[in-house]
């Protein structure tokens, strides 16, 4: 097996590689390279987690670096912005007429140039490395990036006192798994295989959701309940824990904070209470409840579905109090996963040199409100109005809530934007330059894991196409042309793909230098390390009482906090908008990042609307049927398929697909609002109400 493939031979040479996208799997993968092209991309048999499959995507990936739409010269726009007329300019051109415009804008205050970055890729050294050293020394404002799990980070933190978790291994052995705000069929697949596993041992399935997805067919039990309602349901099953003694008195004592305060604010929620705010059978809930209580070990895979609304950040504190009350900790196969990211140590200070900023302290701006921050003028509270915004890694008119607001912003004559990306995209369309990026194949990359324990190299296996460059070059070049002589501009990706596997016990002798040859490396670390307690908040213990958030002036136990948008809380929105419209991944995308990908856009076929039977008939709409689906923000043009797979009273839009490929350029998005969760200032996507008509 060779590490990289400089060499030319008529035999396929294997090299070790790592996915790159935004999914809890990080797949090992091996690509088969002829003649300096890659034939194939294939899962690692060998890789634990992987076990030799990936999903229907990835598998793709050599279509989607060698499609014919794949950037592969800078580009400069010629038309309007929004009309995607651009003609190619060479690399010098680019550079330093982008290099003249952020020099101007900086000369005048730097923090009129925003960053704007997120999941395009999971690499330590694609995603912030070259490019937060480039906006630390410039001085240009910060960015929040919230846009997908800030507000279940805030409630873990609070609870257990990070993102820590069960070893997705061992969720093979559990006796009961409740699959919680997760469709994992579509967006966890590899923990699938162990859900499978355990269910063939006997083990039962529940899956909490508020529509029948993919993987809810494939559970025992399906709790169909409304979005946003989590935390009652939480507090419901502590009831019935509490009042049938389904407890570990022994862990409860030992290992948690609060138990009394917390057992007082359960006793509010007896189980009809619960099935009135979330709408399910009581005796479901108790049934739960008994499993829970019973079962051992019981396992939760909790995933970022449920912390996209209002009280999200609260539910997930409320779900992670539950191990820690039955004990579920003590068994490797039992308590919670929501994210494994803070089993791994990354040396973020040395990738991202925040030192750079030379004492300044420049503004945050949150990438949720995106829409709202570029239409602001400059303000005392606001700061400089933003002139600059470098995407990279991202593709906010799409995936940003609230689109129709994002995309009047971008479309700002005064804003001076850059695009970097494989694809013309829905933002590059408003961009001043695209510059090319490459893709995986084409760059070297060191990844850790959100749902498992390892970390992977990823080896470079083919040259960059056309005249693509990794992202780290671009800031490489243009940190040059600014005039930046720091040494760290020098780098080279493997120095910076050294450097991100901190020198930390949690890391154990990982290193990249025998990473990049052996592919992939399990983090030391016992698998289930909350057994004694030890939990990483302020008391050691798991926490179901906060100090922290009482000094916030927030309530110290888990609240329940009904959605933004619904009938008990806005029953005048709810009365024009009756339907709750929630609009999670469709299984053939991954976020937009494939949309460019012409056989995967048809196995979808194009943007759809679950909508009951019911709830068509009221309004007349036949299956199949074009409807308008609108709000006060506006609307947008989709397909009827009615289902009974979703809840009567609620509406699925599966994302994200391009503005660009809907039939009225507009995709859900333009429906999504930007106000931010309870903790951590997260965006509400699944908080969202609609009413739908036939167009
Ligand atoms: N195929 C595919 N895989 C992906 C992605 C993709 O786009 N496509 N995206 C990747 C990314 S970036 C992420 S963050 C993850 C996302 O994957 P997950 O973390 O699993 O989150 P979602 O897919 O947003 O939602 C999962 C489920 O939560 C449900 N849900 C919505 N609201 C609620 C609620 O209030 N309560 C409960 N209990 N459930 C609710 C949704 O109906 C959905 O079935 O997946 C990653 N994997
Ligand atoms: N309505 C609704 N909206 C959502 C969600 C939802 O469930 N519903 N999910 C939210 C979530 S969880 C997330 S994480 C966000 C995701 O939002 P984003 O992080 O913006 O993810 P993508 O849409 O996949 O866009 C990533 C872009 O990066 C590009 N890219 C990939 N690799 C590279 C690289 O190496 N270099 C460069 N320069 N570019 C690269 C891809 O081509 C793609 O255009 O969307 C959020 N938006
Ligand atoms: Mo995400």
């Amino acid at each position: 097996m060779s590490a990289s493939a400089t060499v030319e031979s008529s035999d396929p040479i294997v090299v070790r590689a790592a996915c790159p996208h935004d999914c809890p799997d990080t797949c090992a993968l091996l690509v088969s390279v002829k003649d300096g092209v890659a034939i194939s991309v294939r899962g690692d048999p060998d890789h634990p987690t992987t076990h030799g499959k990936l999903c229907a995507k990835v598998a793709r990936y050599t279509e989607r670096t060698y499609h014919p739409g794949r950037l592969l010269q800078p580009m400069k726009r010629v038309g309007p912005k929004g009309s995607g007329q651009f003609a190619p300019v060479s690399w010098d051109e680019a550079l330093a007429d982008i290099a003249a415009r952020l020099k101007s804008i900086a000369a005048r205050d730097p923090e009129a140039i925003l960053p704007y970055s997120y999941g395009g890729t999971l690499g330590f050294v694609q995603g912030e490395s070259m490019a937060a050293r480039f906006f630390h020394r410039l001085g240009a404002s910060l960015l929040d990036r919230t846009i997908c799990s800030a507000a279940g980070e805030a409630g873990l933190n609070a609870v257990i006192g990070g993102k820590l978790g069960m070893d997705v291994e061992q969720f093979a052995h559990s006796k009961l798994i409740l699959i919680w705000g997760s469709n994992s069929i579509t967006s966890n697949l590899h923990f699938w295989t162990y859900a499978q596993q355990a269910k063939r041992a006997g083990a039962k399935l529940v899956c909490i959701d508020p529509w029948r997805n993919d993987t809810a067919e494939k559970c025992h039990e399906h709790v169909q309940l409304r979005p946003g309602t989590d935390a009652a349901l939480a507090y419901a099953l502590m009831h019935e824990l509490i009042t049938h003694d389904w407890l570990d008195h022994d862990y409860i004592a030992q290992h948690t904070l609060g138990f009394d305060a917390l057992k007082a604010r359960a006793m509010e929620w007896p189980p009809e209470r619960a099935a009135a705010v979330c709408g399910v059978p009581v005796e479901q809930i108790r049934q739960l409840a008994r499993d829970y209580g019973t079962l051992a070990p019981a396992a939760i895979r909790m995933n970022y579905g449920l912390q996209r609304v209002r009280g999200g950040a609260n539910a997930v504190r409320a779900i992670a109090c539950l191990p820690a009350l039955i004990g579920a900790w003590r068994h490797e196969a039992g308590g919670l996963l929501l994210s494994s990211s803070n089993h791994f140590k990354a040396d973020t200070a040395a990738l991202e040199r925040p030192d750079l900023l030379a004492g300044r302290t420049p503004r945050t701006i949150n990438m949720v409100t995106i829409g709202d921050d570029l239409l602001r003028g400059s303000s005392p509270a606001f700061g400089p109005r933003v002139e600059a915004v470098i995407v990279y890694n991202c593709n906010p008119l799409a995936v940003a809530p609230e689109g129709d607001k994002v995309r009047a912003g971008f479309a700002r004559d005064d804003l001076f934007t850059v695009v970097l990306d494989h694809f013309q995209t829905d933002t590059a369309d408003y961009a001043d330059y695209v510059l090319p990026a490459t893709t995986q194949l084409e760059h070297v990359d060191v990844h850790k894991s959100y749902g498992h324990r390892y970390w992977l190299a990823n080896n470079a296996a083919i040259a960059p196409l056309g005249e693509a460059k990794p992202n780290t070059e671009i800031f490489r070049l243009l940190a040059a042309r600014m005039g930046f002589t720091d040494p760290c501009f020098a780098e080279s990706d493997e120095q910076i793909a050294a450097q991100a596997i901190a020198a930390d016990a949690r890391n154990g002798d990982i290193a990249w230098a025998s990473l990049k040859t052996t592919g992939w490396a399990k983090l030391p670390g016992a698998a289930a390390p909350l057994a004694h307690g030890g939990f990483a908040t302020p008391s050691g213990k798991c926490e179901f009482w906060s100090q922290r958030e009482a000094d916030t002036g927030r309530d110290p136990l888990p609240e329940v906090l009904l959605p933004y948008e619904c009938a008990e809380t806005t029953p005048e929105l709810a009365a024009r908008y009756p339907l709750a419209m929630i609009s999670p991944p469709a299984r053939n995308f991954l976020n937009t990042s494939f949309g460019a990908v012409d056989s995967l856009r048809a196995l979808e076929g194009q943007p759809l609307l679950l909508l009951h039977p019911q709830d068509a008939a009221r309004r007349g709409i036949a299956d199949g049927a074009t409807v308008r689906v609108r709000n006060d923000r506006g609307s947008v043009q989709l397909q009827a398929h009615l289902s009974d797979r979703t809840r009567v009273g609620q509406v699925v839009g599966l994302g994200i697909w391009w503005r660009k490929h809907s039939p009225d350029g507009k995709n859900v998005n333009t429906l999504t609002h930007q106000q931010l969760t309870d903790l951590g200032a997260g965006p509400c996507f699944y908080d969202c109400l609609v009413e739908v008509a036939a167009a």
